[in-house]
């Protein structure tokens, strides 16, 4: 069943790696320890990785025999908001469109494509990258996030466990944690990181300072968004040399007018705020987890333009 996974997914362009349930084994114990040794900052380990359940409780599948990941390139998007006297464009990074939707399309994708594994696949909820890595279908980046040769940093990952026999040899070993070697002496990402989040002396981010978490929490925005990216930033993956000219960037296919524009900035809920529901169903298309914090990050961002515009004498 292996071959036929890596069939499927040569034929979408996409990667996948399986392996034993060991794996998620190692990558809990790893994290433990980095929270037990305070390598994690407590609060943000409470609020953003304590939601990972690995193979039991995250699913409905009783025996977890093997562990699939697929790595899915993604592009960036572009999506434009018009205003009283122009069109206002933004981004949103690789992963932001339709992002949990993804888990389920590849699921029911392979199902569709192998029909035994049909009732037999279940999202996996756990930390994706250090999976990928022992599963050598990734390498990390000194930014902390994982490669690919070819597509560099710019793919979703996607996993599932399965409790079907696909093939997985009874010695199975989880491989190391790798570092990509150009990472070795290169600061490049670190220098670019506008919250400095990135240390050159360790591989793991300090997290709880990065500017892709603020854009991304809920309440009050107290930090800079970056650039013109809606939710998320760019700043450590666009400098990257691995990266280099493979940022793919589309249009999503949205435009709000200004009537729903001007709904978006007005509150949190703009579909509840939207009597004719066109700004739904513009936001359905986009699919975007952080959907209640369009309009304040949007404000912040049109906030940040107008004043970039002002003579500097008047700022
Ligand atoms: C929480 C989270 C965040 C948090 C915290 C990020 C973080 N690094 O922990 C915030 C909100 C900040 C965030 C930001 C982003 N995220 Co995010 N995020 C996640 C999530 C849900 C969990 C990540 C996680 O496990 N963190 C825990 C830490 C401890 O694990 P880790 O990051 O793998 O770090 C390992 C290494 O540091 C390793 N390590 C330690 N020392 C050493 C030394 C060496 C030599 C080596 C090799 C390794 C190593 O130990 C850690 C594992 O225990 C995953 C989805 C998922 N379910 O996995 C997406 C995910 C990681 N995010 C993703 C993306 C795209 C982003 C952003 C680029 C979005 C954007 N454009 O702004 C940024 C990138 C920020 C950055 N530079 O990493 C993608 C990454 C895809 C990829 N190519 O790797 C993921 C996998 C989502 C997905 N399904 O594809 N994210």
């Amino acid at each position: 069943m292996i071959s036929q996974l890596q069939q499927w997914a040569a034929e979408r362009g996409f990667r996948v790696a399986c392996g034993g349930v060991r794996v998620l084994d190692e990558a809990r114990a790893e994290l433990v320890r980095q929270r037990s040794a305070g390598e994690l900052d407590a609060n943000f380990y409470t609020s953003n990785l304590d939601f990972f359940r690995y193979e039991n409780s995250s699913s409905n599948i009783a025996d977890v025999k093997a562990v699939i990941v697929v790595a899915v390139p993604r592009p960036a998007h572009r999506l434009s908001f018009e205003l009283e006297t122009e069109s206002f464009e933004v981004t949103l990074p690789p992963t932001y469109v339709r992002y949990s939707a993804l888990f389920k399309e590849v699921r029911d994708d392979i199902t569709a494509e192998i029909p035994e594994l049909h009732g037999h696949l279940e999202v996996l909820v756990a930390p994706l990258k250090s999976v990928a890595c022992r599963l050598g279908l990734v390498t990390y980046g000194r930014n902390n996030l994982t490669y690919i040769p070819e597509w560099g940093s710019y793919f979703q990952l996607v996993g599932y466990v399965t409790d079907e026999d696909i093939g997985i040899a009874d010695d199975w070993c989880p491989g190391p944690l790798t570092l990509m070697p150009e990472c070795e002496n290169c600061a490049i990402c670190s220098s670019a990181c506008p919250t400095g989040v990135i240390n050159e002396e360790r591989v793991l981010l300090h997290a709880e300072l990065c500017t892709t978490l603020f854009s991304e929490q809920l309440g009050d925005l107290n930090h800079d968004l970056s650039a013109d990216c809606l939710f998320g930033c760019l700043a450590c993956q666009q400098v990257c040399p691995a990266n280099s000219g493979l940022l793919q960037i589309e249009p999503v296919g949205v435009t709000f007018d200004r009537r729903e524009t001007e709904t978006i900035l007005s509150g949190h809920d703009a579909r509840a705020r939207d009597n004719t529901e066109s700004a739904a169903r513009k936001l359905a298309v986009l699919g975007l987890t952080e959907e209640a914090l369009i309009g304040r990050n949007l404000a912040r961002l049109i906030a940040g333009h107008s004043q970039a515009q002002q003579p500097r004498a008047h700022r």
